[in-house]
Formats: C-alpha cells, structure tokens, sequence
C-alpha cells in the first residue's frame, strides 16, 4: 500500500490532519489502534476555542457543532462562595465554544469517510520505520494475524502521550521538560442540568471543583482529588455530597442531581517533548505535549499543529518549498509555550497545594481578587482562555 502521508492515531490530531491534506488535494491513510465506536465514545475535552470553532467551520466540519454546541460568551471564576463574571466577547470580541471532543472525532471520522478516506482500525503492532530516509514506512497487523506495510512520504506522529512515534525519535536528540501535579481530576458526566450556562472555575478549602456541561440535559463535573485516587472509593452519592460542599456560598447556587453516566480519575501532568520534527516523523498533539485541562487547551493545541502541518505539506507538494516544514517544530512550540504557561498559571491559581503555608494562601486569594477585579488581568485571561491568534494569520 502506497501514501503521501501515513498518520499514526485517529484522535482530534490525526482526523483533522488527514482533513486538512483532502481539502488540498493530499492522499493519507490513518492507522488506529482501536476500533470505532471506542474512539467515538471516549470522554474528554470539551472547550473549543474561537480559532478551533473558525477551522472546523472553514472546512466544512462545523454544521452539528453549531446546532448542538453551546455558544459561551465568558466564564465565571468562583471563590470564597462567589461568582466573577468574565466577559470574553467584551474583553476579547471572541467567544468559545462547549461541544465535546468524542462529537467532534464523530464529525471528522463522518466526513472523511463520506469523503473516501481510509482510516484502518484496530491496527496491531503499528512501527514507524526510515524515518531518517526519503521513503518512510509504517507497519501493522491487523486482527486476523495479517501484516500490512504503507510505504510513505511523511509520517504524522498522531498517537497521543503513550504512542510509539515520540519515542522513534533517538532519545539523544530529544530535550522534554515536565511538571506533575500533586492532584488529579476526579471527572463525572451526569444527566441532570448545569448549575448556570456557563462555565464555574471553582477554588474552595476542600479544593478545586469544575462544573462544566455538554448540553442543556448533560453535566460534565470535576473535583481536586488526590493524583493515584481509586475510583472505587468514590460512591455516587459521596461525589455529589462533595460537588455540594465545594460549591456552597452565600448566593446558594443550586446544584441538581443525576443519574452517573460515566466517572474516571485524570492525572495532571505539564509536558512537552522537542524537537517536533525528526526526519520525515513529525508530532501533532498529546503526542508532543500534554497541558493539565485547567485551561481547556488539550485538543485546541491538537488542531493548532495540524492546521501548522497541513499548511508546510501542501507548501511542499505545490511549491516544492520544504521551508514551513523546516519551521515547524519551532513554529508550534511557540504556542504550546503560551499555552503551557496559561494553563499552568489557571491550575496554580485555582487548586489547593497541600505544601503550600498560610501566607501563599493568602497570595494565591489576592491573586484571584485582583484578577476579578483588575480589566487588565480579565483581558489576559480572556484572551488566553479564548485562544491567541494563529501566527500565520
Ligand atoms: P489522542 O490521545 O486524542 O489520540 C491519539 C490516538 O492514537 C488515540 O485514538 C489512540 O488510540 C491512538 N494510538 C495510540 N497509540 C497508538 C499506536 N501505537 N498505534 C495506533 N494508534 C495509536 N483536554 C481538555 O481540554 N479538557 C478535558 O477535560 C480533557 N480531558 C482529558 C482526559 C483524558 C483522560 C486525556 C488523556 C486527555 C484529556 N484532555 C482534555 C486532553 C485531550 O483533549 C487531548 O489534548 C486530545 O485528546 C489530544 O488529541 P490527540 O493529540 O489527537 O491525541
Ligand atoms: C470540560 O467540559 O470537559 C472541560 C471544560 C473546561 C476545562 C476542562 C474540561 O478547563
């Protein structure tokens, strides 16, 4: 089998790239471990921002977000049992998006296959092979024993933080920097109805608390929990009883009750692996870095480097000009640095860190008070939170 580019991962990443190269005219092929209805059905982020929202729409994939996603105009901050309103479109003339990421790989996995493309699931064993070549290749088995090679001009590195293209880069040559959180996310989706439309970030003694929503029906909630915290400890009722505690206050916002659709524990983790490029492999999204969901950037940073990547391929194969492919690495790490930074600074600033003393406490409530209370800082938030402009724009 024969390809321009061999994607590794149907996730966010490797649908929107596979995407973007058929809008210019650029054949791929995408190798995905798992089978369909689990890629479709897996629970994650939920934000879009504006630029993310403007390519799905540009490229045709937007119609089911803009029916079923839910349009927000700001965000709210809570603390010592208080909401902060803040204004996105006033302070940044942008809004985001909520719509889930399982809707949005069901859009692309719809549109590529109407389009003709081929995403082989449940692809064994996937190895990346002559990646310091010109002729690149990319192995697999499929379920009945059967081996298959696609010979290739690139390979996308789409695989996410525990696939096999990241570590197909000589560790030599590879610098990655990290910061673990001493918390995980305890994360539930329920059916009952959100707590207000938009948003709530919410910092209180017993921790951090998020409530968040797909739909007008559908609640997508998440507690500060400890980082190895085991799911099985944590009853129905025990996690609504704490949503309770966390969101208490004197405006008494009303929490309402569902039935548990789905819980899971998330570890917080800050990473990025560079160079993103080594040879004819190049990373896109989880694969390349990871941000602690606080500022909703995981599957946005996805989108920015495949949209970075589409645009150096197509430069290649039309004008021969290899020059954004040389670029690239350097290109995304720029915004993956703001990004990292943003998100770091929002999970610094809303979640209770056991080491820290009754002074950094202090600090970090001032913090939040002059935010709240500063159009200085709002605007930086804002602008952040609703994603900084693409460089090439
Ligand atoms: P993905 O991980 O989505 O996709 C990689 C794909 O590669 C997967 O389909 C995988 O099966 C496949 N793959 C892996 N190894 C392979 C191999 N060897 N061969 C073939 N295929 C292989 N972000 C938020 O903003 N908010 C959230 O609430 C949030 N929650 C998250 C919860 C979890 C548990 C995780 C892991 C991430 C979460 N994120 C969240 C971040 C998330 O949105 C990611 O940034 C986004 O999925 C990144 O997209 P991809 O880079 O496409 O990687
Ligand atoms: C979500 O809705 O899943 C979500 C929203 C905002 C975040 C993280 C997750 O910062």
């Amino acid at each position: 089998m024969r390809t321009q580019v061999g994607i590794i991962g149907a996730g966010p990443a490797g649908l929107l790239l596979s995407h973007l190269l058929h809008l210019v005219g650029i054949e791929s092929v995408i190798l995905e471990a798992r089978d369909r209805p689990y890629v479709e059905g897996r629970i994650r982020a939920g934000v879009l921002e504006q630029g993310t929202v403007d390519v799905l729409n540009d490229t045709g994939l937007g119609a089911r977000m803009n029916t079923e996603g839910l349009l927000h105009h700001g965000t709210t901050l809570r603390f010592r049992g208080r909401n902060h309103h803040i204004d996105f479109v006033d302070l940044t003339g942008k809004a985001v998006m909520v719509y889930g990421q399982h809707e949005v790989v069901k859009d692309i996995i719809a549109q590529r296959l109407a389009d003709g493309g081929k995403i082989v699931f449940e692809a064994a064993d996937v190895a990346a092979h002559g990646i310091e070549s010109d002729a690149p290749s990319i192995t697999w088995r499929d379920k009945d024993g059967k081996d298959y090679t696609l010979d290739c001009d690139f390979i996308a590195g789409c695989d996410g933080f525990h696939g096999i293209c990241r570590p197909a880069i000589p560790a030599a040559l590879q610098q990655n920097y990290e910061r673990v959180y001493p918390f995980g996310w305890l994360g539930i989706l329920a059916r009952s109805k959100p707590v207000q439309e938009e948003l709530i970030y919410n910092l209180h003694d017993r921790g951090f608390a998020l409530f968040s929503m797909r739909t007008p029906e559908i609640t997508r909630l998440y507690l500060q929990c400890q980082p190895d915290e085991d799911i099985a400890n944590w009853s129905d009722d025990r996690i609504w009883a704490e949503l309770h505690h966390r969101l208490e206050g004197e405006d008494r916002l009303k929490l309402a009750e569902g039935p548990i659709l789905q819980k899971s524990v998330t570890p917080m983790r800050s990473f990025v692996s560079t160079p993103m490029r080594h040879g004819r492999l190049f990373l896109a999204g989880d694969s390349a870095h990871i941000v602690p969901p606080t500022g909703a950037k995981g599957m946005n940073l996805a989108v920015a480097d495949v949209r970075y990547l589409s645009r150096a391929l197509d430069a290649y194969y039309k004008k021969n000009s290899s020059d954004l492919l040389g670029s690239y690495s350097d290109l995304c790490l720029r915004r993956i640095w703001k990004a990292q930074r943003f998100s770091w600074w929002m999970t610094s600033l809303l979640h209770k860190f056991d080491e820290r003393n009754a002074f950094e406490n202090e600090v970090q409530l001032s913090e939040l008070d002059y935010v709240v209370s500063s159009r200085a800082a709002k605007t930086s938030l804002a602008e952040n939170y609703v994603g900084l402009p693409f460089e090439d724009q």
